[in-house]
């Protein structure tokens, strides 16, 4: 796994050791690893824009599969689209030409509900839709998911993708996204009972807890490939707004406040859906759910509130 060390990478990378082995399982990232996973199975430090390093380590290690989690987030590509260009863009590229090369069983890379743009419908938008992006990030989504899509007809490497709504998550923050806003609020809320949203209150986004993020990975990993027609797929658990998540708060922290200050992330947040329609996941490899947002709320307050050591 690339990017093993960000917010879906650091608990993927556990679940994953737990169920297949930890000597199995490779965690790779730019940085120094957290000491909890040098304990749990290998780790190496490894850029994918390094591409003599990605094929040594891939043959190595015999590797059958590549999590290819490494990415720049939406904010952060609209700061620096170059950098999205070039970690996202050239980093999948090397992915999925080395999978090519080295006949690699598999290749996982993220996509996200960024890869829709504002000409695509904004309610229970359908998986098989107009794309166009507005984001720089959401322009290197679609752009993995083609290439991937190409590379699976032209060279039959088994390319596989989920379109991740907004991750909440109680262990790795997550780093320069558009919908971070819904990890931040829980860490407020808790240390001090307030939190200023940079997105309006009526922006509504779909939404997933991490054990269903994991979930769904996993499950479409090992799905039988014969059951897939598709290959990029959306997935979701909920919608809410930041209205509706501070609601949701007050009903076990009464005096938390929320007030809203849209930055330029709201227009990011604009172009995209409102809610999706993940059918295609349910129907092709058996994808639901397991966390709405009360079940998510109520989770991560426990969790975080044990984590950091402040009761409520
Ligand atoms: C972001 O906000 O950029 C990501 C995403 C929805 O892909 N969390």
């Amino acid at each position: 796994m690339t990017g093993s060390y960000g917010q879906i990478g650091t608990e993927l990378i556990e679940a994953l050791r737990a169920k297949y082995g930890g000597e199995n399982i490779i965690a790779t990232g730019r940085k120094k690893p957290p000491e909890i996973l040098r304990e749990d199975g290998p780790y190496y430090r490894l850029d994918v824009l390094d591409v003599d390093h990605l094929h040594n380590m891939l043959v190595d290690y015999d590797i059958d599969i590549i999590l290819h989690n490494a990415s720049v987030l939406s904010a952060v590509g609209e700061k620096n689209p170059q950098l999205a260009y070039r970690t996202n863009v050239e980093g999948s590229y090397n992915v999925l030409e080395a999978a090519r090369i080295l006949k690699l069983d598999q290749v996982m890379i993220p996509s996200s509900i960024a890869a829709f743009g504002p000409s695509t419908p904004k309610e229970n938008t359908p998986n098989d839709v107009i794309m166009r992006p507005t984001s720089a990030y959401g322009v290197t989504k679609v752009f993995i998911e083609l290439w991937g899509e190409y590379y699976t007809q032209r060279y039959d490497v088994d390319f596989r993708s989920l379109r991740y709504p907004g991750i909440i998550s109680s262990e790795a923050l997550p780093g320069g996204g558009t919908t971070d806003y819904a990890v931040e609020i829980f860490y407020e809320a808790l240390k001090n009972k307030k939190y200023t949203s940079f997105l309006a209150k009526d922006a509504m986004l779909p939404m997933m807890y991490m054990p269903d993020c994991i979930k769904s990975t996993i499950d479409l990993i090992e799905a039988d490939k014969k059951s897939l027609d598709h290959q990029s797929f959306n997935v979701t658990a909920m919608s809410f707004t930041p209205e509706d998540i501070a609601a949701e708060i007050k009903k076990h922290i009464p005096d938390f406040e929320i007030s809203y200050e849209p930055d330029f992330r709201q227009k990011i947040a604009e172009s995209w859906p409102r809610s999706i329609d993940d059918s295609t996941a349910r129907e092709e490899w058996g994808w639901s759910p397991d966390y709405d947002l009360e079940a998510m709320t109520k989770d991560m307050l426990e969790k975080l509130s044990k984590r950091l050591g402040i009761k409520y």
